[in-house]
């Protein structure tokens, strides 16, 4: 397990301007000839030895300027491919056969059901062909793909199509250039029969640009909505960003077989089909709301990340931040923006913050790695997301604008770093970014203090922030916008608001001429990601809770109620609802706001946000206090529950906003409701009258979330009726694994060998094995440990196969540091026992050191 080091970074002494492919596809034995125009750096005439990447493929021959090399003229070894005495400039051709059908670690070229695909980024093109396999080497690519036509009439490739034609032997040939330069993690390469959707969008310049989206035959009736986001996309980006689309055509193939959710290959995207594929029957709001982010995240990537991509991989967020950042954006645009923000939040809250307090915190830029593809991480995702908006934050719509295009204009066409973009950022807005650049460097969540004392003489109130790194870090103060709003606690009026730059260890912000002590709501927005440590009274949680402007601290008053209220049921197993929480229970239940944010307010923080906020937990324990203040909700208000479920029940219709948020806060309501047995007939109802996906989905999870009499019967008529709709059975095989049934371990190995589980597919494994260890903490942390075991067994057999997706299915077993001792040493123990797996990969291994380090 040897690491690459940021520090190290060292320019490439050789450049490959120009690639010709030819790739003659076959399920075994694929050839690929590549022609590439090598170039050498003009100040590094001494060295002429050039070295290739190369992962799990056969050479075949090598050419240089026309003459086949002799096997003394260079070496082969696991990784590379050395060649000596090169010139200066040259043609080098290289043939290599490559195993697509035989590639289970889904990287390089592999087959997808039917389908021949791709999948370069971070260095998968090393297993396609002998390459600089880093993303500052760009070239200008064409592609020519020879296949049978029967079985592939279509090939595809990154750019536009210039030939076409037929082979003997039933072939045929097609030919793409690419005009843009780019580095070959964006290179894509697709071969099968498909159904296709298309239409067509005009740039705001008037330029034509046809738009196919590829879909398994059979699926085009759900790929409309899929083709209607992208189109948002580019009108938004347009609009918002006044970035233009710049090739003639933009395609986009899903298929079923993919390690993450989508890759933004330059024109031509390959889409995990779980983020393409919906129709209201098949698909919840959730999957369609993910399918329009992700639709827009690849597309906007073609801005912020192919034409301006990134240096070295160390500098990943440099396209990603940025890129969920819009992202979210879009879909605040496209949706409720207060929802959409407080979704993003949750999620990092329940796992950033975990990843950053575990064995592989690594700052947003990550300074030493050992195997690339772990740190597509919620760090470099989400964080650097959070801390490209603490920039917008700063500089305002017009700044960041102002500094985005100061940075596009600047490095169009370059490989660049997060250094280049703070530059630019800076620079365009006349500004010193330097202390703010500390967040690229920081590990751990910081914590911020807040006390506030009120001087009714002189009407003023201080408030006193102060700074601490995330546990066990060190660094100087980080540049920290806090967002906050002065309420009137009578009135809840807002008596003021803004955003304050904390810059210091600690600072004292003063207000003038308050004429009574205001409710302070601080970090509103969640204007940075850090902890608040800020006590506030139950009385001014209320009032913010009902008054604030700022729609996060809304909410996140709501959950500090409930947090505390859990940490006392957590403390002390005797306790009780307080009447003043079962008030503000109903109080919210009766508002007058937006379902859709009723819904948000009425679910509680889960098992995960919750191991955050207490100490050394004792999962069981605090499983019990969630269970038991959830069960006193639901007495306390079974009434206002009920009757909330059944007008959202007379209210819904079709596919509006407005109706998903009836579903969501209907829904939101049968979790509790559902944990009284009586609810079984209703639920079963829910089940059988739901008009789409979102609503029986809900009902299923319901019964098995309780284990309710109707489960068995339910879940086998589900089954039945989506047999054939892979997503959906995917959906099924999750909630298997989340039935709370102490046959539990029975039922996860009978599903092992259920005709429809496969451990190569990673969606599938995803859903009974992902869906087992992050959704059923009460079997996964058994205090047997066979929860462990049992994950610790399916990694081992899947590091074999599918080493990316065995790497992220290990999160449970390594991220042990919220909980107790005990649990510890359990976790450690099945660590031991995988670490001493044979070849053993650089994924799981290097997780696995850092976990027992
Ligand atoms: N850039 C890809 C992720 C590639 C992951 C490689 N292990 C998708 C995205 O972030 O848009
Ligand atoms: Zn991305």
């Amino acid at each position: 397990l040897t690491p690459m080091y940021l520090r190290d970074y060292q320019e490439s002494v050789y450049q490959i301007p120009k690639v010709d492919l030819t790739i003659e596809l076959d399920d075994e034995r694929t050839l690929v000839r590549s022609s590439m125009t090598v170039e050498r750096n003009t100040n590094r005439v001494e060295q002429d030895v050039l070295v290739l990447d190369g992962h799990d493929m056969e050479l075949v021959t090598i050419h240089i300027d026309g003459v086949l090399l002799s096997t003394d003229q260079y070496q082969v070894s696991q990784e590379s491919l050395i060649i000596n005495h090169c010139p200066g400039n040259f043609v080098l051709t290289i043939e290599t056969m490559i195993n697509p059908k035989a590639n289970t670690a889904l990287e390089g070229i592999y087959k997808s059901g039917g389908a021949f695909c791709s999948q370069c980024e971070a260095e998968g093109f090393r297993r396609i062909t002998y390459f600089l396999d880093r993303p500052d080497v760009m070239s200008i690519y064409t592609t020519t793909i020879i296949a049978d036509k029967d079985k592939y009439p279509f090939l595809l490739s990154n750019g536009n199509c210039i030939e076409r034609k037929d082979l003997e032997h039933g072939k045929h040939l097609v030919s793409w250039h690419d005009p843009f330069h780019k580095p070959c993690y964006l290179f894509a390469l697709v071969a099968g029969d498909f159904d296709l959707l298309e239409d067509a969008f005009t740039t705001k310049s008037g330029r034509n640009v046809d738009l196919q989206l590829f879909v398994d035959k059979g699926n085009l009736f759900k790929a409309h909505y899929a083709m209607q986001a992208l189109k948002d996309s580019m009108a938004w980006d347009e609009q918002v960003f006044d970035l233009e689309y710049d090739l003639d055509i933009y395609m986009i193939v899903a298929v079923d077989f993919f390690n993450m959710g989508a890759m933004e290959n330059k024109g031509l995207n390959v889409f995990n089909s779980k983020y393409v594929l919906a129709d209201e029957r098949s698909a919840t709001d959730d999957d369609f709301f993910n399918i329009q982010a992700v639709i827009g995240h690849e597309y906007f990537h073609n801005w912020t990340g192919n034409r301006v991509t990134c240096r070295d991989w160390f500098q990943l967020s440099l396209k990603e931040g940025l890129t969920v950042f819009r992202d979210q954006q879009f879909s605040a645009d496209m949706h409720q923006k207060d929802v959409t923000r407080i979704n993003n939040v949750r999620v990092l809250r329940a796992h950033q913050f975990a990843e950053d307090a575990g064995p592989m915190a690594h700052p947003i830029r990550p300074e030493k790695v050992v195997e690339m593809n772990n740190f597509y991480t919620l760090t470099v995702y989400e964080k650097g997301s959070e801390v490209i908006r603490m920039l917008h934050t700063l500089l305002g719509e017009t700044g960041f604008q102002r500094g985005i295009k100061e940075y596009i204009a600047r490095h169009d066409g370059q490989a660049v770093t997060c250094d280049d973009f703070i530059n630019a950022m800076a620079d365009a807005n006349d500004r010193d970014l330097s202390q703010f650049s500390l967040w690229y460097s920081q590990v751990g969540t910081p914590q911020v203090h807040a006390n506030a004392t009120y001087d009714l003489q002189s009407k003023s109130l201080s408030l006193r922030l102060s700074q601490t790194p995330g546990a066990g870090q060190q660094h100087p103060p980080l540049l920290i916008p806090i967002g906050f709003e002065l309420l009137n606690p009578k009135t809840g009026e807002t008596m003021r608001q803004g955003v304050l730059s904390l810059s210091d260890a600690a600072q004292t912000f003063e207000f003038e001429e308050l004429a009574l002590q205001p409710v302070i709501a601080l970090l509103t927005g969640f204007s940075a990601p850090v902890k608040l440590d800020f006590p506030q009274s139950n009385d001014d949680l209320l009032r913010i809770m009902t008054s604030a402007n700022d729609g996060f601290s809304r909410w996140e008053a709501s959950q500090s109620l409930f947090r505390q209220c859990i940490a006392n049921y957590y403390k002390d197993t005797g306790y009780r609802l307080p009447d003043s929480l079962q008030q503000a229970f109903a109080n919210i239940l009766d508002a007058d706001i937006e379902p859709a944010f009723k819904a948000l307010q009425i679910t509680l923080p889960g098992f995960a946000e919750m191991t955050e906020f207490l100490q050394d937990v004792e999962p069981q324990r605090l499983l019990a206090a969630l269970e038991q203040f959830e069960q006193d909700l639901l007495n306390s208000q079974t009434a206002k529950l009920t009757s909330i479920y059944q007008q959202c029940t007379e209210r819904l219709f079709g596919d509006s906003e407005q109706a998903s948020g009836l579903r969501a806060l209907k829904n939101a309501c049968l979790h509790y409701l559902a944990g009284d047995e009586d609810f079984d007939g209703e639920v079963v109802s829910q089940f059988r009258q739901a008009r789409n996906m979102t609503e029986q989905i809900a009902a299923l999870n319901a019964a098995a979330q309780y284990n309710l009499p109707s489960f068995e019967n339910i879940n086998n008529a589900f089954a039945e009726q989506w047999q054939e709709d892979t997503l959906v059975m995917d959906k099924w095989f999750a909630i298997q694994a989340k039935v709370q049934d102490g046959n539990i371990f029975e039922r996860l190995q009978s599903l092992l060998s259920h005709p429809k589980f496969s451990m190569e597919n990673p969606n599938r494994v995803r859903s009974l094995v992902g869906s087992f260890a992050n959704s059923n903490p009460k079997y996964f942390h058994d205090p047997s440990g066979k929860g462990y075991e049992w994950l610790a067994t399916q990694i081992a057999i899947l590091d074999k196969i599918n080493p990316q997706v065995a790497s992220r299915l290990i999160t449970g077993l390594i991220q042990g540091q919220g909980f107790c001792q005990e649990v510890q040493s359990r976790l450690r123990k099945q660590l031991a026992g995988l670490q001493k797996l044979e070849n053993i990969s650089a994924d799981i291994g290097e997780k696995i050191s850092a976990a027992l380090a």
